[in-house]
């Protein structure tokens, strides 16, 4: 059940009891704590994930100079990418900004959704009349998005529900740009992309050896038709296991050291060492959706190294 929303600002999941999981909202962000030390940090803006912490380390990559005061989509964490990936020459599409709408639109919390001491979740949702209206006005489709996040001891869940109310189908994208923190992304390997038809949309600099590729310059790369399980180690240990569900495309992109001078808000410059974006979604085609249906896709990732 979606308990809707202007809960409380602090919620406690055991009713009263102490020491158990916690959301704690306030008008900006949503913090989800459990017992064990986990914690995720999703601002209203964008519907952000900005800090995911598990095993006493965070898991995701920020800039240091990223706009959280709402002035600008979030150069890190998780931004959400609907419902255009990129700047498309789709004319339901075309006048978007690159990556549409939702990372730049101030989300509702709509509350708990379920909860145990070793796991949590919150819905978030969004609605054509919190889009910024110049934005709104450039794709005009009565929709309703429910992003839903749970955090577990080891891993976080991120889903999205895409739900048509006009009475006409529309197409979108969506994606979840998850930034990985890494402690040197020129070990890191990627497992499970390779042989798979890809886009480039630069000449991207990766060597692929048997079932992994490691990078050797700027890599952006849409993957189509990907399995539902890659993986993301270096020479010491498995870090990440990104599992997806109904996302059929998975974008590589690190920007390198020619790249981040031209991302203003890129800090530090040399950054691009840290991080890694391994982004599931729905992006190489454009989902049709129906007047009235609903749509549906997520990804659980698994930090592995917190074990
Ligand atoms: O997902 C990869 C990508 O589309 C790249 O092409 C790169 O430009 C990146 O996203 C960041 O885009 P942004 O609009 O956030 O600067």
């Amino acid at each position: 059940m979606v308990e809707r929303s202007h809960k409380p600002a602090a919620i406690n999941a055991a009713s009263g009891q102490e020491d158990t999981a916690i959301v704690i909202a306030d008008s900006d962000k949503v913090t989800l704590k459990l017992q064990t030390g986990e914690s995720v940090e999703i601002l209203l803006y964008g519907a952000t994930i900005v800090s995911w912490k598990s095993g006493g380390e965070e898991k995701l990559w920020i800039s240091e100079s990223a706009k959280l005061d709402g002035s600008k989509a979030v150069r890190g964490g998780v931004p959400l990418v609907f419902p255009v990936f990129g700047k498309h020459d789709d004319p339901s599409v075309t006048e978007l900004p690159q990556h549409g709408f939702a990372r730049v639109s101030k989300w509702e919390f709509l509350g708990k959704t379920s909860n145990s001491p070793t796991n949590i979740q919150v819905d978030l949702g969004l609605s054509p009349s919190q889009v910024p209206q110049e934005l709104r006005e450039k794709w005009n489709n009565p929709f309703g998005l429910i992003y839903s996040v749970n955090l577990s001891q080891t891993s976080i869940e991120t889903k999205m529900l895409v739900r048509n109310e006009g009475t006409e189908s529309f197409k979108f994208h969506v994606l979840f740009h998850t930034y990985f923190k890494v402690p040197d992304v020129t070990k890191v390997k990627v497992v499970g992309l390779n042989g798979l038809g890809f886009k480039d949309k630069v000449a991207s600099a990766l060597n692929e050896v048997n079932s992994h590729f490691t990078l050797s310059g700027e890599v952006d790369r849409v993957y189509h038709k990907a399995p539902r399980s890659v993986i993301i180690e270096d020479d010491k240990q498995v870090r990440f296991h990104v599992e997806s569900a109904n996302l059929e495309d998975v974008v590589v992109w690190n920007p390198w050291a020619n790249g981040t001078p031209k991302i203003v808000d890129f800090d530090p410059k040399d950054g691009w060492k840290n991080m890694l974006c391994v982004e599931t979604g729905s992006v190489a085609n454009f989902q049709s959706l129906e007047a009235g249906s609903v749509w549906e896709g997520g990804q659980v990732i698994t930090a592995t190294d917190s074990l």
